[in-house]
Formats: structure tokens, C-alpha cells, sequence
């Protein structure tokens, strides 16, 4: 913990819950989740960013595929990306809070988590699903998603070893940091 009640990793038994600043594109992991829509369409943010930097296989996957629902996710190859799957979870359409988005933006997370498990990941990079283009907020996703991955890492039947969170932005960074604080003091 840091002395403003910040914190950048969290270890979990032997797991570890890290959080870090950078381009999910260029982290180096078994898989990387994507902040994706129902469609599978790809579209712009880390979306964009990871259809560009992984080539047209993923696309190609996705189309097959067909389509996810809201709080659910899919697994497809990574392409040329440093990975081996990319898991695209699509996450709520922020609506004010009173749509169910609190549950649906878990239930994003626990379905990646899920199928992380099921491909036999160990290291998995994570992206902030809903706080960009579909407006949720920041200071409520933030402990969502870290509680969410927390829960999840403290199971006994797990092949994750290391959950990354790779922020974008410094915005998005600080809040993380500071909901992880919480989250290790108990809150
Ligand atoms: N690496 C890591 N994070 C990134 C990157 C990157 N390269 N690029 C952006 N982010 P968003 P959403 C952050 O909008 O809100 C797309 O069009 C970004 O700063 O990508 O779930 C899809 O096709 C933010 O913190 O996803 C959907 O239609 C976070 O990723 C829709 O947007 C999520 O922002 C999904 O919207």
C-alpha cells in the first residue's frame, strides 16, 4: 500500500492481481481480453486497436462466431498479437445505473474468467471494459472489475496465475489504483 491508500498489485494465495499503465496490444500473455459489442463487429478503442494490431484472422473468427451477448464472452485465435487467444467480452452500454449494469459488467468479467479457465490461461491481460465508449463510469467500474477478477483468483479450481490490468490512460490508472487500495483493506 502506498501512503495514499493506492496500490499496484495484489498478491492473491499464489496467484497475483497487477495492475499496469500501457497498450494491451503489446502486453505479453497466454490471452488478452477485449472490450468488444454484441456483434463481434469490432469498431474503435482497444476494439480497433486490437483488430489492427492482431490482422484480419481475428475478424475473420469473430464473423464465424457471429455474435456474443451483453455479459457474456467469446474466444478467438490472437492472430500476429503477443498471444495465444484474444477472450472478447462484451460488457453493458452505460444507461444511468439502473439497467442492471453493475451486474452485467461483472458477469463480462466472470464469463472472460471462465473461459480463461477453459482454454487453460495462466496469464491474462485485461482491458477496462465499458468506460470508454459506452460511458460507464470509472469510479464504479473500477471495483467491479477488480472484485470480480479477486473473487475469481481466490477459487481453488483455477489455471490463472497473474491477472493484469493494462490502463490506457493516467485517468483510468488512478482510479484502478485506488479501488485496488480499497479492495486490500477490506472495502
Ligand atoms: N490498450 C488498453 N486499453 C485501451 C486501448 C489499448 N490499446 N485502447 C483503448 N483502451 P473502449 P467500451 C481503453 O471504448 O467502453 C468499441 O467500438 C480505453 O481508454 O475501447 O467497452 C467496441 O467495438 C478505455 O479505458 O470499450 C464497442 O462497440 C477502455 O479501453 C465499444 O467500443 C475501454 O474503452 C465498447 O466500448
Amino acid at each position: 500500500m502506498r501512503g495514499d491508500g493506492t496500490l499496484r498489485s495484489l498478491r492473491i494465495g499464489d496467484r497475483e492481481l497487477v495492475l499496469e499503465k500501457g497498450d494491451i496490444t503489446r502486453h505479453k500473455a497466454d490471452a488478452i481480453g477485449n472490450a468488444a459489442n454484441s456483434r463481434l463487429a469490432g469498431g474503435g478503442g482497444v476494439d480497433g486497436a486490437i483488430h489492427r494490431a492482431g490482422g484480419p484472422a481475428i475478424m475473420a473468427e469473430c464473423r464465424k462466431i457471429g455474435g456474443c451477448p451483453t455479459g457474456q464472452a467469446v474466444v478467438t485465435t490472437a492472430g500476429n498479437l503477443p498471444a495465444r487467444y484474444v477472450i472478447h467480452a462484451v460488457g453493458p452500454v452505460w444507461r444511468g445505473g439502473g439497467a442492471g449494469e453493475d451486474e452485467l459488467l461483472a458477469s463480462a468479467y466472470r464469463s472472460t474468467l471462465e473461459r480463461a479457465d477453459a482454454h487453460g490461461v495462466e496469464t491474462l491481460a485485461l482491458p477496462s471494459i465499458s468506460t470508454g465508449v459506452y460511458g460507464f463510469p470509472l469510479e464504479r467500474a473500477a471495483p467491479i472489475a477488480l472484485r470480480t477478477v479477486a473473487e475469481h483468483l481466490k477459487k481453488g479450481k483455477t489455471s490463472l496465475r497473474r491477472v493484469t490490468f493494462v490502463l490506457f490512460n493516467d485517468e483510468t490508472m488512478a482510479a484502478y489504483e485506488k479501488a485496488l487500495g480499497k479492495l486490500a483493506a477490506g472495502g
